[in-house]
């Protein structure tokens, strides 16, 4: 039975019919988030024929399935922040005025959802009753947006409960843009393959998504209101909201730090939110809050606590193995959705990295039989687990304390064969928010143009912040000054390079090494050196048992080199250009200071002490 009758909330219910008015579905459904309901949808896929039900002896009670060809990915150029005035959009959005794009959409929207079921989700981001977290109500029409809501939020009943009669929450428009005909056939993956729009009005707080189906495009909880609408809020209200994961780092007397984490794409973020310490690091603990999204505020004395929004994983398959992440492997053993990866005749998935060997037989993401020789992948390079968070082996004892967890340092990293070293500290809270503007990562698949050009990626945040990138730093700059005890800001680069172009640093487990120096870093203990860029730690000042990474080696991963920041702070003056008009002015002198301190320092700086 529906529990609409006992909703006391007139506006939503008003809205849900306004809603319904406009895009005539054939009937609505309130989601009560319990387990019958998310098994019944995922059975109503299977019939027809848009999930395949996996081997229960290899994945329990898990779904494997193929989206269409034209929706793979985020539409990041059909993305717009329709804020009230252009100039809040910012230079790095799309803005369309909002009444011209509530014209389109509605124009879009009529009629809709006809011949569908529109489904009403309320859903919470965050531990319900948690005075970080934020409710939405997403209406969409997709039975995959339901069963993908039901692991990445929580859902249902409890959460429209909470809403009470006049709670706030934020509304979420979602149709997949492809009504049905009387006795039209549906396809296995409804979507409008030429039009599709990703809106937001964050004067408003509210989302419209129309002709994707698929992952951020489609589950609004995540980058549209986890990160888009929440920034805008954040600005507002003094909290970030920030594309970083969480983790926690404990050392053998027991003494725990949480860090906020931002990579961009491709980094092995979820990697390294489920590291596993190398064996020889008796005693040291990984735990993860999050791998992708934080939502942080002060309390009164001005420390930083921080929750994870999400409720699950929906991460990138490709690559994913026992060896590179077996905590993401363990967390989708069961209760999981794949999509776009390869499935075996015998209800196995597959993708390209998970092991040497392409089983037999396997249907690719394109739904056809694959072909050795067709050079095509078995998985779509985006193709996605979806998992609930739960289920992960390292997730932390606090992950949903409504609290959130108090976060002592920042790691900002990005994908650079040369000129970044592998692990350096900001001088204080302004460089480093300096050296998060500026971050970056190389490219490296042709479909995101020239590979192993550096694309600025400022803070991770450059396709999801809901408003001006520049009063996106502005905003962080005057955080820090009202904490009297600011989180350490770190900057780390896994992806260095020697002449020869192979990778210097083992990079995975390793990564303990420099998460156990930035852990000392906190805690004020382990020694370090100035360099021109930041502080650094000595060859002796990171642990190096059980690898054999030798002086030389350290040398070359962490030299500082004048021409190379040269140029790379030539880069910084091309990106500040786009965004002059609101850019802080002490960036200006931060640019200043960093190219003066590398005339002061030797040619080619390193650590070594015959090169100083
Ligand atoms: O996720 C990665 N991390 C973070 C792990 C905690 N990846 C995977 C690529 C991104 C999707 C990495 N790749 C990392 C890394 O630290 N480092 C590298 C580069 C690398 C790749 C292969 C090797 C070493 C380094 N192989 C061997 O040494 C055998
Ligand atoms: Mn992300």
């Amino acid at each position: 039975m529906s529990y609409k009758s006992e909703v006391k909330h007139q506006e939503l219910l008003s809205w849900v019919q306004e809603i319904a008015d406009h895009c005539t579905p054939d009937s609505i459904y309130w989601c009560d988030g319990s387990k019958q309901e998310y098994d019944t949808l995922c059975q109503k896929m299977v019939e027809k024929g848009t999930f395949t039900k996996l081997n229960p002896a290899k994945w329990e009670n898990s779904y494997a399935c193929f989206s269409d060809p034209s929706d793979v990915a985020r539409v990041e150029d059909r993305t717009y922040i329709c804020s009230r005035r252009r100039e809040d959009a910012g230079p790095t959005n799309n803005w369309v005025e909002p009444k011209e794009m509530k014209d389109t959409l509605n124009g879009l929207l009529k009629g809709c959802m006809k011949g569908r079921t529109m489904y009403v989700i309320p859903f919470c981001m965050g531990p319900l009753g948690s005075p970080i977290s934020q409710i939405g109500v997403e209406i969409s029409d997709s039975e995959y947006v339901v069963v993908n809501m039901h692991i990445m939020t929580r859902v249902g009943r409890k959460v429209a409960d909470a809403l009470g009669a006049d709670g706030e929450y934020i509304k979420c428009l979602h149709t997949v843009g492809a009504p049905l005909q009387a006795g039209q056939q549906d396809v296995k993956w409804p979507c409008n393959p030429t039009v599709k729009y990703i809106v937001h009005y964050p004067d408003e707080r509210s989302i419209v998504s129309y002709g994707s189906g698929y992952g951020g495009n489609a589950l609004l909880g995540k980058k549209c209101f986890a990160l888009r609408i929440a920034s805008v809020m954040g600005k507002e209200e003094n909290w970030l909201a920030e594309h970083m994961l969480i983790m926690g780092v404990q050392n053998p007397e027991g003494k725990k730090y949480y860090i906020g984490a931002a990579f961009p794409s491709a980094c092995g973020k979820t990697n390294f939110a489920m590291l596993i310490p190398p064996k020889e690091f008796e005693g040291w603990k990984v735990t993860t809050v999050g791998d992708d999204i934080a939502w942080i505020k002060p309390d009164k004395s001005g420390q930083l606590y921080a929750i994870n929004p999400e409720y699950g994983y929906f991460g990138v398959a490709p690559g994913t193995n026992d060896k590179t992440n077996p905590n993401a492997m363990a967390a989708m053993r069961k209760n999981s959705i794949f999509t776009n990866v390869g499935i075996t005749p015998d209800g196995d998935v597959w993708w390209e990295g998970l092991s040497k060997e392409v089983p037999k037989d396997i249907t690719s993401w394109k739904g056809v039989k694959w072909d050795s020789a067709s050079g095509q992948p078995v998985a779509h390079p985006n193709a996605r687990f979806t998992a609930p968070a739960s289920q992960c082996p390292s997730i932390d004892p606090d992950w949903e304390n409504p609290q959130g967890v108090k976060i002592s340092a920042f790691i900002f990293g990005g994908r650079r064969s040369t000129t970044i070293p592998l692990v350096y500290q900001a001088f204080n809270w302004n460089f480093g928010v300096y050296l998060a503007s500026t971050m970056g990562s190389e490219t490296t698949a042709a479909a995101f143009g020239e590979v192993g050009k550096v694309r600025r990626d400022p803070f991770a945040m450059l396709p999801f912040c809901g408003y001006h990138m520049a009063d996106y730093f502005n905003h962080w700059l005057e955080f820090g000054r009202s904490l009297p005890n600011p989180p350490r800001i770190f900057g780390v680069n896994w992806f260095r390079k020697d002449e020869n172009g192979n990778f210097l640093w083992p990079g995975f487990s390793d990564n303990m090494r420099v998460l156990q120096w930035v852990f000392n870093r906190i805690k004020g203990k382990t020694s370090s050196v100035e360099s021109p860029i930041g502080w650094m730690p000595r060859y002796e000042d990171i642990d190096w048992t059980g690898l054999n990474f030798s002086r030389q080696d350290f040398e070359k991963i962490m030299t500082v080199d004048r021409e190379a920041w040269k140029g790379e702070l030539l880069a910084h003056e091309e990106l500040f250009e786009k965004m002059y008009d609101r850019l802080p002015k002490e960036y200006v002198y931060m640019r200043q200071l960093l190219l003066s301190s590398l005339w002061r320092s030797p040619a080619q700086w390193g650590l070594a002490p015959e090169t100083v």
